[in-house]
């Protein structure tokens, strides 16, 4: 196996240097859309969350004609080319994404940010979604990001393991995941949905959230399916999985960011450590500091980029949970992580 660079092999999205964001091809999407959807309309759906509906494929939800959707995990898995040296940052959507994505792109680009103007950094321009693309929007794209073949690739997916292309499995990449108790994600996933969620549908009320989330059915879901697929090749693969966790991440920040540091290949030196460098980068992608940055404007869809930080903390979910959701939450993972060292 490839083993990890030199922060400075990372490749920075081309629109950092030519100062332009990009966008997706509308008119590649709309291909990639129709050439699906006979196979969509095979599948067995139910309610969506954003939607009118949600797809059930290869044992997993997904909904459709979005950027991260059916159709572009379809599309991946017909052409996607990975290569040995890619990482990918795989989340379930609301399991901290955005988080990941800033403090990986911080950590991999320091020294190229090292002695220039903090006010110039890409995290403090653009959304951390579009300095780290998802491979779902990826394949959208006409002109391909990274240019240089022999640089490593940094990108992000809610694929669950057993439906990522066979070029990532076949190339043996390396993963970040970040998983979150299913509570807050549940909370979480609620209130974004609702802001996305198409107009002639109506809200969905807190109750119709919980039993999709409940019967697994949510975006790349089910929840505990996602997270054990991950959770069992970091067991078997540890060199090959860095496994996380949200609430670590926010009780002990600093050890945390140093294993994805050190996982990523790009370790904190002594001096680094002595001159503040890793508490730069916590400031630089705190949740204070990035909801501030993405006050206005969108990523993605066209989602407002406000709409990726809400609270940013741990147990959200005791302000909206009733004991029995609770209990049967509890239930569920109890007997769906049982035997696992997974626990909250
Ligand atoms: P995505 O998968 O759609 O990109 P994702 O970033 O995973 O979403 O989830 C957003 C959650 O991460 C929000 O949680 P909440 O709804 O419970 O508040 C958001 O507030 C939180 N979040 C975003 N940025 C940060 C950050 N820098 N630190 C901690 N939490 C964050």
């Amino acid at each position: 196996m490839s083993m990890p660079l030199a922060s400075q092999a990372f490749s920075l999205p081309s629109f950092i240097d030519k100062s332009s964001d990009k966008v997706v091809d509308k008119e590649n999407m709309a291909l990639i859309f129709d050439r699906y959807k006979d196979k969509l309309a095979t599948l067995p759906k139910e309610r969506g969350w954003t939607c009118e509906n949600i797809y059930m494929y290869q044992g997993f939800w997904f909904e459709s004609m979005h950027t991260v959707s059916i159709e572009s995990l379809m599309a991946l898995q017909d052409t996607f080319e990975a290569r040995p040296n890619d990482i990918y940052l795989v989340t379930l959507p609301k399991a901290g994404t955005t988080w990941l994505k800033a403090l990986t792109f911080a950590l991999v680009h320091r020294t190229r940010y090292k002695n220039r103007d903090l006010l110039t950094h890409p995290l403090l321009v653009y959304n951390p979604h579009t300095c780290v693309p998802f491979i779902e929007v990826e394949v959208f794209e006409n002109t391909p990001t990274y240019v240089d073949p022999h640089l490593s690739r940094l990108f992000a997916t809610h694929i669950p393991y057993t439906s990522l292309p066979q070029s990532i499995h076949d190339c043996g990449c390396r993963f970040v995941y970040l998983y979150r108790n299913p509570k807050d994600v549940l909370v979480s996933l609620f209130y974004f949905a609702n802001k996305l969620r198409d107009k002639s549908l109506g809200q969905l009320t807190f109750e119709e959230a919980f039993e999709l989330f409940s019967k697994g059915i949510m975006l790349s879901g089910s929840y505990w399916d996602h997270v054990k697929g991950y959770h069992k090749v970091s067991l078997e693969h540890p060199e090959k999985v860095l496994f996380l966790k949200y609430e670590d991440m926010i009780t002990d920040t600093t050890s945390n960011v140093k294993r994805l540091a050190k996982f990523l290949g790009c370790p904190f030196t002594e001096e680094e450590e002595a001159t503040g460098a890793v508490q730069e980068i916590i400031k630089l992608c705190s949740f204070g500091n990035l909801s501030k940055v993405n006050k206005h404007g969108t990523s993605l869809d066209d989602v407002p980029n406000h709409a990726y930080f809400r609270e940013g903390k741990v147990g959200d979910w005791m302000n909206h949970l009733t004991d029995d959701m609770s209990r049967i939450l509890d239930e569920i993972t109890e007997q769906k992580f049982h035997g696992l060292e997974i626990s909250f």
